[in-house]
């Protein structure tokens, strides 16, 4: 096809990834595109990783400091972090050979709330950023970018580094342009305003990403896919799960606590996620909007069953299938979807505003409902915070979903106390496993225990954490939030120690 760079000044600075990865320099901080496996460079880092391995082989260090929107793909986590390339990571990981580094000490990483990232490099705190490696749809012949799957924090890495590097894809549809919304009203206090985003349609700023052209000083031509996971088909449990919440909703709809078309849903990654939004292509519910950090393969479901009328998110989190469905009929779907900046699809003022309905997975959850998102035995990372903090903080209603055990039985979900805690209480308004929903709002702490013992427990474990509970209501330093310091992590310690929280 012909060329994607109108800009005829930039056409000159396209190159092989090899020698624009030559550009970057170790120590460099790179902010790179990608925000789960979308939109993320797809050349360059490879190359890079190459550079690094060399490097390295010939006995030089070579690492470099990597910021992203969110996860990204095998080709910029999983290959800089296999040839040991990746000195500091932020904000949100899901990539195994990362996680594993991370995991051995081998290398730093700050989960921090994906909201918050784009301020911060703002505030300075985060220090300078060297290069950004975007990857884009097109560019416009005013050297204006024509965004891809994912937006992120492109704009702020655009603006904010020293020298960009373009990717531009040719694997991405062209049919995207005009589905994006970047806004450029943020400023710092004491000059912010308000973001004037009142409905989840509403369009705020501009259809392109601007850059100044005099800072790019590499494209590089790619015709790579995206590449995200297949979803699993809903299983037993996760279909328990979706069963319960639309309930849930139905009730709520029941008594007027919530209008029929319900609030901007946000749904979290994953299997039970997905489970959710299939489940509501059968639902009573009508008029749906989402507004969300990613669109995944049950909100295309909701679309085509003209159930949902429009997503915005940040980026698409979508299965091959999914990915090749939508690529076939971009243009019906472009109007009914809007990609923001992730400072945008999760600032806490406009999710507070438009009352999302949010619903995320976890870990584990204590009986009073505090909720890890992100660490396994209280030191072990899984991804990350993401987005869940949030949404959580600011919904309407916080919804958390998780199967009742994990690892084959062997860990229950619920536990006398969280190993580590990213939601507090006061954030989880509503907890859901397979076998049972708890419906926290306005409970005190032992009418939350008692409650999420007997609805969300397995029921393996709910003789052992009554036992718990009920000890804990004799022998706690206070009855606000019974505990027993001494027990309360036995659980846990159980399982490292046994390979499994039973008796
Ligand atoms: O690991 O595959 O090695 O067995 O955690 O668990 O059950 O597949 O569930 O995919 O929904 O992930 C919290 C990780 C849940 C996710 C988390 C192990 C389990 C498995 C995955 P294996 P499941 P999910 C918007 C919102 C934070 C970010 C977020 C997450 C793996 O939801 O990252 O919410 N959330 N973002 O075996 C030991 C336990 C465990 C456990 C699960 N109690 N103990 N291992 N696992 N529970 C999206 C974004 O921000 C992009």
């Amino acid at each position: 096809e012909a060329t994607r760079i109108a800009h005829t000044g930039l056409r000159g600075r396209i190159m092989p990834a090899e020698r624009a990865a030559g550009l970057i320099a170790s120590d460099d901080t790179v902010g790179m595109s990608g925000f789960t496996g979308s939109g993320y460079p797809k050349a360059v880092p490879l190359a890079l990783a190459a550079r690094v391995d060399a490097e390295h082989a010939a006995g030089r260090p070579f690492r470099i400091k990597v910021w992203t929107g969110a996860s990204t793909g095998p080709e910029l986590d999983g290959a800089l972090a296999r040839v040991d390339g990746i000195e500091f990571r932020l904000p949100y990981n899901s990539d195994p050979v990362a996680r594993e580094k991370i995991n051995r000490g081998q290398m730093s990483y700050f989960d921090m709330h994906l909201s918050q990232v784009a301020p911060m490099a703002w505030q300075g705190f985060l220090g300078d950023l060297d290069v950004a490696v975007v990857e884009v749809t097109g560019i416009r012949d005013d050297g204006s970018l024509i965004p891809s799957s994912s937006i992120g924090n492109n704009k702020t890495w655009l603006d904010r580094a020293k020298k960009v590097i373009i990717e531009v894809n040719r694997w991405q549809n062209p049919a995207l342009e005009g589905m994006h919304d970047i806004y450029y009203g943020t400023a710092l206090p004491p000059a912010r305003v308000p973001i004037p985003l009142v409905r989840p349609d509403d369009r705020i700023g501009s259809r392109y990403l601007k850059v100044d052209p005099e800072k790019v000083v590499a494209i590089v031509e790619t015709d790579a896919p995206d590449r995200n996971l297949p979803f699993a088909a809903p299983d037993a449990t996760a279909q328990a799960i979706a069963g319960h919440i639309l309930e849930f909703l139905a009730n709520e709809v029941g008594r007027g606590r919530l209008p029929a078309s319900l609030l901007p849903l946000q749904s979290g990654v994953g299997n039970v996620a997905n489970a959710v939004l299939s489940g509501l292509v059968d639902s009573p519910f009508s008029d749906l909007t989402a507004y969300t950090e990613v669109i995944q393969d049950g909100m295309l479901d909701l679309l085509d069953a003209g159930k949902l009328r429009l997503a915005s998110a940040t980026a698409f989190s979508l299965s091959p299938e999914a990915a090749a469905r939508i690529n076939s009929d971009m243009a019906s779907y472009r109007d009914r979807m809007i990609l923001r900046p992730q400072e945008i699809s999760n600032h806490p003022e406009v999710i507070r505003r438009l009352g999302c309905i949010a619903m995320n997975g976890l870990i584990e959850a204590d009986i009073y409902g505090a909720v890890n998102s992100t660490h396994v035995m209280g030191s072990r990372i899984q991804n990350g915070i993401g987005g869940s903090g949030d949404f959580a903080r600011n919904a309407y209603i916080s919804i958390f979903m998780t199967p009742s055990t994990a690892k084959g039985g062997a860990i229950s979900a619920i536990v006398p106390q969280a190993s580590h805690v990213d939601h507090i209480a006061q954030d989880v308004q509503v907890l859901v496993t397979e076998h049972g929903l708890a419906d926290l709002r306005g409970l005190s702490p032992r009418e939350r225990a008692r409650l999420i013992i007997a609805n969300c427990a397995h029921p393996d474990f709910r003789p052992m954490l009554a036992d718990y509970f009920d000890r804990a209501m004799k022998g706690s330093h206070g009855l606000q939030s019974p505990t027993l310091p001494a027990e309360a992590l036995s659980w846990h310690q159980r399982f490292m120690e046994t390979g499994t929280m039973r008796i």
